[in-house]
């Protein structure tokens, strides 16, 4: 009988890349920033959902009204998808309506992409009883994600993706169109992409979305400087910083960032790295886009795709928008 023993390495290859990605952040001149994918660990994703539960940030209610109201006209807009994949599905809870509605004209597989184990088993159990859809869930980034799924479709087949949530807004502008064109690459002719965007509103409005008074979405802010703490061995000190969320006009998004409230040192062996922040100074954490009712189709425009259709919410302005690829 062969027995054998594997040992784990002392240091797993995503902590590493979490140090190098912190360390070259940081020491960034001018502006100082951590990525925002950071944010979203087990406490962070987990504090993005209560986010979605806050009375002042109607996005996801705005996205799921609108699917659960026009599913069936998107899904009959679409070439009808053997299989629909989805990028960041999250909990699954919103995609239920588009997926009933392909199910009620089809069979189909429903590939959800995610990076987060937790989010994938809370999805697979979320959505795992519909009839006529097969769940096959891929731990991976996006794209790679999407690549596995295109691979698996035979002939004549189509495929749709979903980007709900106007996670396409936490990219730069340049950014969101390569990573449109990016998709489109892996894509056919016929296949679809259904797109959330947060459009622009009153400027207060926005910004009390991102700076709640319960301070929900603060804690998810300071969560990455405790995930610092929690994997880097570091001694940053929360009570000395604090949350920011700011309208930024030039750019039509609003970021958030993390303020330092007195001059200060802070030590990550696990990334090697000291730095000293001054008073005042801010740690850039995320960007939030938000989008012209018009700007959907000229992205589509630019990246190989046509805006075949979009939908916006009456109460809170959000559109879902469906690109064709061309
Ligand atoms: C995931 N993403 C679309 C959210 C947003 O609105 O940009 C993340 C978020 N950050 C703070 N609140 C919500």
């Amino acid at each position: 009988m062969l027995t054998r023993t594997l040992s784990k390495p002392a240091v797993s290859s995503a902590v590493l890349e979490f140090a190098a990605d912190i360390r070259s952040g940081l020491t960034r001149p001018g502006q100082r920033e951590i990525l925002s994918k950071y944010l979203y660990d087990e406490v962070g994703s987990a504090l993005f959902e209560a986010i979605c539960l806050l009375p002042e940030y109607g996005l996801t209610r705005a996205d799921t009204r609108l699917l659960r109201r026009y599913a069936d006209e998107m899904v009959a807009r679409m070439a009808l998808p053997a299989h629909v994949a989805e990028l960041g599905s999250g909990s699954g809870k919103k995609t239920r309506w588009i997926l009933e509605a392909v199910a009620r004209r089809r069979f189909t597989f429903y590939y959800p992409i995610e990076i987060s184990p937790a989010a994938l088993a809370a999805c697979e159990k979320e959505l795992g009883q519909i009839d006529l859809v097969h769940i096959v869930g891929f731990e991976k980034p996006y794209l790679e994600g999407l690549q596995s799924v295109v691979n698996r479709r035979e002939y004549g087949e189509s495929v749709c993706v979903l980007f709900l949530g106007s996670t396409i807004g936490n990219f730069d502008r340049p950014a969101a169109d390569d990573f449109l064109r990016q998709i489109r690459s892996l894509l056919l002719p016929g296949d679809s992409l259904l797109i959330g965007t947060d459009l622009e509103k009153d400027v207060a409005m926005q910004t009390l979305a991102y700076d709640d008074p319960a301070g929900v979405t603060a804690a998810f802010n300071m969560n990455v400087l405790a995930r610092i703490n929690r994997e880097l061995g570091a001694d940053v000190n929360l009570n000395e910083f604090a949350h920011e969320a700011r309208w930024n006009a030039e750019e039509r998004r609003i970021e958030m960032h993390l303020r330092s409230l007195r001059r200060q040192r802070v030590n990550i062996p696990g990334a090697n790295l000291r730095i000293g922040l001054e008073s005042g100074e801010t740690i850039w954490t995320e960007s939030s886009h938000k989008y012209r009712p018009s700007e959907p189709a000229e992205m589509a425009a630019r990246t190989g795709f046509r805006c075949e259709a979009q939908w916006i919410d009456k109460e809170w302005p959000f559109a879902q928008n469906l690109f064709i690829v061309k």
